[in-house]
This record gives C-alpha cells, structure tokens and sequence, in this order.
C-alpha cells in the first residue's frame, strides 16, 4: 500500500513507497560544537538557541523511527587530532572568526575528534547499531562510506534532520539527491546559526517542483509512519 508525508511541495515519496527497510533517518552533526555552550557556533558568538530549537522534534522523531524499525545514521562534522584532514583555507577561516578549527576552547580542541565538544549531544545519542559517519567537510557523502551503506542497505528515501539547515544539511541533501535518493527535510527538526537563512534554505528546496526534494515536519512525519 502506499503511503505519503504530508509535504511541500509534493507528496513524499514521489511514487508513494515508504518503509522502514529503504528509508533512513539521518541525524546531522548534532554536536556540542554546533548546539552547545562553549562550542564551535557558541564561540563564533552565533546565538545557539537557534542550533537548538530543533532537539526536542528530532528526539521525538527518532524516538518513533526507533520504534518502527528504520535506519537510522547520525553524522559529526570533525577533524583527526593532527589536522591533517583539515584545509588549511578551512582552518584559517574559522580562526578569522575566533573559533579557530584545532585550537582549545572552553570544550576542548574545537571540532577534533575524541574532544568533548565534538561528541554527540547525550539527547540523542546514538544506540549501538546505529552507524556513525564522521565527515571532515559539510557533505556526509564527501570523505566518507556513506553512500556504500546507503546502497548495500537498500535505502531508497531520506529524510534529513540536524544542523545547520544552509550548510551540512543542504550540501548532504543537495549530494543525495544527486545521487538519486528521495530527500525529505523536516523544517522544524533543522536550525541554522540565521533564521533568514534556516527559511531561505527551505524555499530553496520547493523550486522547480522540488528541486532537491520535499519539505515537512516532526508532526506530519510521525503521523504517516505511525
Ligand atoms: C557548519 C554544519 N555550519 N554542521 N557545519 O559549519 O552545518
């Protein structure tokens, strides 16, 4: 039977087909870096609360997507101990800011891995069995073997979720749908350091007939999976 998301600005999936075996939940670089005090985006002096919002709609997406059985990938944005995986424009931009990527803050070497402030926030921390990609950019195909699980799990349909709305959201739904996945993103389960920018990202997406994809919410994605 097939069933859709109440979405914009068409019906999701395009052709009705939504299950929890070719679906996957993605979860984007919920990290203290971007959402918590002390982190990458509180350093950068961009109000987290805006990096916020989105925690409790994604909670309780995951938590039903949990319950019905479907794939579920969380991403981190970081890079290894010895910066080499990090461009040196990247870095050198960050420090322009004053959140220089590699230097100490208030939670650790800002977006390292293994530091505190690159750990998934404990709200949605992953389980065992849900895989983790650590990326070094803001595409989670970019670098990583995303695609690889994506295709060997025979997922079809994406629904996106996390920060920030305009960067690693948008480039990872920009990619996938590239790549021929079906795309969904959840508005009120993504925030962007900009509210202008969080809503310029979601129009962006409703061009062309859905250019990238569609666009819903927790409420209307819970309620078609329920
Ligand atoms: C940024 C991200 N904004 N996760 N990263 O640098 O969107």
């Amino acid at each position: 039977m097939n069933k859709f998301v109440k979405s914009e600005p068409y019906p999701f999936p395009y052709n009705g087909d939504l299950r929890p075996e070719n679906t996957c939940l993605i979860i984007i670089d919920m990290q203290i870096d971007f959402c918590g005090e002390g982190g990458y985006v509180d350093k950068m002096g961009y109000d987290i609360s805006l990096t916020r919002v989105p925690i409790e709609p994604i909670r309780r997406v995951l938590e039903t997507c949990r319950k019905q059985g479907f794939h579920i990938i969380h991403t981190r944005e970081g890079h290894r101990p010895d910066l080499s995986d990090l461009p040196k424009n990247k870095r050198w931009r960050s420090q322009q800011i004053g959140a220089g990527i590699g230097d100490v803050g208030p939670c650790g070497r800002i977006l390292v891995r293994g530091e505190p402030g690159w750990e998934i926030i404990p709200e949605l921390a992953p389980l065992a069995g849900e895989s983790i990609i650590d990326k070094p950019g803001k595409g989670s195909f970019y670098a990583t073997d995303l695609d690889l699980l994506l295709h060997n799990r025979g997922i079809d349909n994406i629904v996106l979720t996390g920060i920030t709305t305009d960067v690693c959201v948008h480039t990872t739904m920009r990619d996938a749908n590239d790549r021929g996945f079906e795309c969904l993103l959840l508005a009120d389960c993504c925030g962007a350091t900009d509210f202008g920018n969080h809503q310029a990202a979601l129009n962006m997406i409703k061009m062309q007939g859905g250019v990238f994809g569609a666009v819903s919410d927790s409420e209307s994605f819970i309620e078609a999976i329920s």
